[in-house]
């Protein structure tokens, strides 16, 4: 059920920048009178690859914005009205680059070790098989998803709306793991979780290793998981075993994952201490700054997108509550002036999950301005505008995320 639009019209408009690229690459100059027509995009910064990198080579090309070899996005028109993002869509992105599949060729023999619990010790995937298992529908976003509309320049990929996906990950509660080894360790107040990934040699480890703490509290929703979406947890994304925080930030979803203590502090990794914090432009990062943990309430129209024919139109999106459950969303066609009730499609998938929404629009020639606005179970609504930050994080303003829609 999805508005199919011409598909050159919709590449023009809401990717300029990856059709700009693909063009100069080419080195036609119908690409450099489309840039300069297009104008200014902040996308049009990041390094544009045509294909995708060989540990992501099974995903769909047509489907993804490549920002560089360790950064996709979801096109937007790509996430269709369906709850769940297929694998092959679903954004990608890695601090350091992807171990490979070598690292998965045994599966069910990857080992983590959890620590700061009254049983330390290291279990295999097979073992944490036989503890228990559930499945959870979650968004995973980066916290810098949205960075492409903030206007200072936020350093870091220019994400629009495609740093994110609804999918569905199947593993261990880590509380389940918890238990077993004889409950949390008295005085931590931390999960800490370390990736997988070899280090270069010559580089303190701290300043490059993707290790993060969140609050312990967390310990009721994380999961250890090993499939996503029903297969077996793609390299790509974190296989062998991933630490899934639903509700919490990309970042705090550790990948290959090898590790695992309760602590009493955060970590002291860079990631950790000064990466990822809330904080005015201008100002470093610093650990006495909000860190992107829990995700903000978030939504925004998917189709149609730049241009339709007049007559009775289907407006979707997607809207999710971050850590909480999202409770309603309205749209606008005139850019906020005036909103009606969205109703959401397909099953709830529950609290962590996205909903996709409709809005049954009978539409006449002219031009609009279609935003909407999501608000979450404790009745937080997205503001107007963003936050100002200066890694240009957590953005749900709802103007921004807004299309100009022309109808013919
Ligand atoms: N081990 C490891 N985990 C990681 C990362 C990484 O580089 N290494 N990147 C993090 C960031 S910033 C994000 S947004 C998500 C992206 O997950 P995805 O690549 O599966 O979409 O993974 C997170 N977990
Ligand atoms: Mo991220």
């Amino acid at each position: 059920m999805r508005a199919k639009e011409p598909t050159t019209t919709l590449d023009l408009a809401q990717n300029p920048p990856m059709v700009s690229r693909r063009r100069l690459l080419v080195g036609s100059a119908g690409a450099l009178a489309s840039v300069s027509l297009l104008g200014f995009s902040p996308l049009a910064r990041s390094q544009t690859p045509a294909t995708l990198p060989d540990y992501a080579a099974w995903k769909s090309l047509s489907d993804l914005i490549v920002h560089s070899a360790n950064t996709m996005e979801t096109r937007r028109d790509a996430i269709g009205s369906g709850v769940l993002t297929p694998s092959d869509k679903l954004f990608v992105r890695n601090n350091l680059p992807s171990p490979g599949e070598a690292i998965a060729t045994d599966r069910d023999a990857w080992t983590v070790n959890i620590e700061g619990v009254k049983n330390p010790r290291a279990l295999t995937i097979a073992e944490l098989k036989t503890m228990g298992v559930e499945t959870v529908a979650a968004v995973l976003q980066c916290s810098g998803n949205g960075r492409a509309f903030f206007p200072h320049g936020a350093s870091g990929t220019q994400w629009s709306v495609g740093a994110a996906g609804c999918v569905l990950w199947t593993g261990v509660p880590l509380r389940t793991v918890v238990d077993a080894l004889g409950g949390v360790a008295d005085g931590m107040n931390y999960i800490t979780s370390t990736g997988g990934e070899e280090l270069p040699e010559g580089i303190d480890p701290k300043t490059i290793r993707v290790e993060r703490s969140v609050p312990v509290a967390a310990l009721d929703r994380a999961i250890l998981a090993w499939e996503l979406n029903d297969d077996p947890l793609p390299v790509t994304h974190g296989g062998p075993l991933r630490m899934v925080v639903p509700g919490y930030y990309g970042v705090n979803n550790v990948k290959y994952v090898r590790h695992i203590a309760f602590t009493p502090n955060q970590t002291d990794t860079k990631i950790q201490v000064s990466g990822y914090r809330l904080r005015d432009i201008g100002v470093k990062g610093a650990s006495d700054q909000p860190s992107m943990w829990e995700m903000n309430v978030k939504s925004w129209v998917t189709s149609p997108l730049e241009q339709t024919p007049q007559g009775r139109h289907m407006i979707y999106g997607v809207a999710f509550g971050g850590s909480r459950a999202v409770a309603s969303v309205e749209v606008s066609l005139d850019g906020g002036g005036n909103w009606q009730q969205a109703r959401f499609l397909g099953p709830d998938l529950g609290p962590f999950a996205w909903r996709p929404f409709v809005l049954a629009a009978n539409l006449a020639p002219g031009d609009y301005r279609v935003v909407s606005r999501a608000t979450d179970s404790d009745g937080n609504s997205q503001p107007e505008n963003r936050t100002e930050n200066e890694r240009g994080y957590g953005h749900n303003g709802w103007k921004d995320h807004g299309v100009t829609l022309k109808v013919t």
